[in-house]
């Protein structure tokens, strides 16, 4: 049996719809940030960095949002989701995915959240909560040039690339971070997809009446 341990943030959200959107079954142990359930024995036990999101099924014990998410792409084909076959393709979306995650994600969105949100454990620094919003307007830029001719990252199809772009998207927006209009339309077509729907719901109980 699939497990995912994490909900409430956009890193927890990435596995949740990639299994929504394949079909795969789950179970969800909804444990949230900050609340002290990441320092459990139980939970450190089994992820010794004390993070959501962590996965674990009968061969595999994964944390890093990104590395769950593409080992779930490798367990069901039901023809909606585009998976790479070639090593080209395979290192294109390879590419999609350090640069989202490395640079919107980790270099910006989540600099915003420790220095802004978080504060009271990282520092207080507006001038570094601006400087990285800018650094992720940059970016959205170059990410908005290539959506400029179709809406997804990949040629192939929604994939991947396009689940941990929408994921620091929803970040972007909660923060207040402007999306290009090309990402804005790209938003709004994927945001539309029934399995963001239901990922949503059960990743952000609170915003829906507390009810998944
Ligand atoms: N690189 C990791 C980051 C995981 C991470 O930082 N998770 C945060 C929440 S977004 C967390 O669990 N923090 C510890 C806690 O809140 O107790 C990933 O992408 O999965």
């Amino acid at each position: 049996m699939r497990e995912i341990w994490g909900v409430g943030t956009p890193r927890s959200f990435r596995p949740i719809w990639v299994c929504e959107e394949m079909g795969l079954e789950y179970r969800h142990h909804a444990i949230g940030p900050r609340t002290g359930e990441t320092q459990q024995p139980a939970f450190t036990k089994l992820n010794r960095k004390q993070k959501i999101p962590f996965y674990r099924d009968s061969e595999v014990a994964l944390s890093e949002s990104v590395a769950i998410c593409r080992y779930l792409t490798r367990h069901s084909d039901n023809g909606t989701f585009y998976i790479p076959q070639t090593k080209k393709s395979l290192a294109e979306e390879d590419e999609w995915c350090a640069y989202i995650y490395g640079e919107i994600d980790q270099s910006g969105l989540y600099i915003i959240r420790r220095h802004g949100d978080l504060s009271a454990i990282y520092g207080e620094s507006p001038h570094a909560v601006s400087c990285a919003a800018d650094y992720v307007t940059r970016h959205l830029g170059v990410v908005a040039r290539s959506l400029e001719e179709r809406v997804t990252l990949m040629a192939g199809g929604f994939g991947l690339a396009d689940i941990i772009l929408m994921s620091c998207l929803d970040w972007c927006i909660a923060y207040e971070v402007g999306l290009p209009a090309e990402i804005q339309r790209y938003y709004e077509v994927h945001a539309a997809r029934p399995a963001y729907g239901r990922a949503m719901r059960i990743n952000y109980p609170d915003s829906f009446g507390g009810d998944p």
